[in-house]
């Protein structure tokens, strides 16, 4: 995969996260950092949402930013006119067509008014000179027929994109490539993909979708939204990097995602998870003597990101009963001390004898390779 774009969709889907509240200046902050960032869009929470909404749309559409800006509507023509005078580059319509949907949110409309409806709101956004894409919402679940034709029909009235929604995060990678791939067989258009996580698939369904034609992956900073939220950004770099590296190297400041991250989880009063994808605090963290041995000679033989693509740096654990000899003496080095490998190997096993009793802090193990240090230099004099 050597060529897809992001729809960076924190300031609309993650304004849907449980506890987001974004004033206009952390807007603007999120939107500026995206945009250093490289994303190639970002999308706004609908301006007819609120008054506030509105007005925070307008200003960020003034800021100038590279980035495209989107913002994200239900397709009516009421909301897609309020979008268009906000000024923004291009309007995202969704509508449900889905049985769920369309008899518990649409009133019951059927497929041919649902088309109707998608094509009048598709065809004013377009006379006003704006990018426009259509999306089903609860694509997995809706009729296969009734989606390829409903896909059909905008692409016949000139719609620029189609999208795939995963609302309920119910796909598998398998469906989300059967889908996609039968779309890209019916449609020229570009193809956008949004997942939901809630059975942990949305970055692999991102990354499949991608493998069967999709142009355009949606995510979110540390994937917040709607109830666990959506493909992250962070995640889906992690993602692309062993596969299409000089792509993503050639877009994305990748240098700058600890920093965004950090900005959101403050933002919304979260904390970056342990196990996050490149910066979670362990993520390049090499523990057992094998591992830390095989690092230090290589880093590649455990590492398939490199932490320095990120601007951060791996850390070779040594305070542990699993250490190894190899590790011992790496921190032997830093500490500016010097001995032979018969006497790190003496040292490694009291630091083992130790970490079997308890667990060992950085500072406990320095000191038992200290104080083993001054002994050997005493019993020199
Ligand atoms: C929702 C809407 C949406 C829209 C996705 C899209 C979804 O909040 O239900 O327009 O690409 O998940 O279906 O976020
Ligand atoms: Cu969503």
């Amino acid at each position: 995969v050597n060529n897809f774009k992001i729809i960076e969709s924190t300031l609309r889907e993650g304004e849907q996260f449980a506890t987001s509240f974004f004033n206009l200046e952390t807007k603007i902050k999120i939107a500026t950092m995206l945009d250093d960032f490289g994303v190639d869009y970002i999308e706004l929470t609908n301006p007819a949402a609120s008054e506030q909404s509105r007005d925070d749309c307008a200003a960020i559409c003034k800021l100038g930013l590279k980035a495209k800006i989107l913002t994200h509507t239900r397709c009516t023509l009421e909301d897609a006119k309020l979008a268009c005078d906000c000024g923004v580059d291009g309007v995202d319509v969704v509508i449900g067509t889905s049985q769920f949907l369309r008899e518990h949110s649409l009133g019951g409309k059927d497929m041919v008014a649902v088309t109707k409806q998608a094509i009048e709101v598709i065809e004013y956004i377009k006379s006003r000179g704006c990018e426009v894409r259509f999306s089903s919402e609860d694509s997995f679940r809706s009729d296969l027929v009734d989606l390829l034709s409903i896909y059909r029909a905008v692409s016949n009235a000139g719609v620029g994109r189609v999208g795939v929604a995963d609302t309920v995060g119910c796909a598998s990678p398998r469906q989300v490539y059967d889908l996609v791939r039968t779309l890209r067989g019916c449609v020229s258009t570009d193809i956008e993909v949004h997942f939901h996580d809630d059975t942990g698939c949305a970055v692999a369904n991102s990354f499949t979708a991608l493998e069967a034609g999709a142009t355009h992956i949606d995510t979110s900073v540390l994937g917040i939204g709607e109830r666990n939220g959506i493909c992250p950004l962070g995640a889906l770099m992690a993602r692309m990097m062993p596969t299409s590296r000089d792509y993503v190297l050639s877009k994305y400041k990748l240098h700058k995602l600890k920093a965004i991250e950090d900005f959101v989880a403050e933002a919304v009063q979260i904390n970056v998870p342990f196990n996050n994808p490149i910066t979670g605090f362990c993520a390049f963290t090499h523990k057992a003597g094998i591992h830390a041995k095989a690092i230090l000679n290589s880093p590649s033989t455990y590492e398939i990101l490199k932490p320095e693509d990120f601007g951060l740096s791996r850390y070779v654990h040594f305070a542990s009963r699993l250490t190894g000899w190899n590790a011992i003496k790496s921190r032997v080095d830093q500490l500016g001390l010097k001995m032979t490998d018969d006497q790190i190997k003496e040292v490694t096993a009291k630091i083992k004898q130790m970490g079997d009793i308890r667990p060992l802090a950085v500072d406990d193990t320095d000191s038992i390779i200290r104080s083993f240090h001054f002994e050997l230099q005493d019993g020199q004099t």
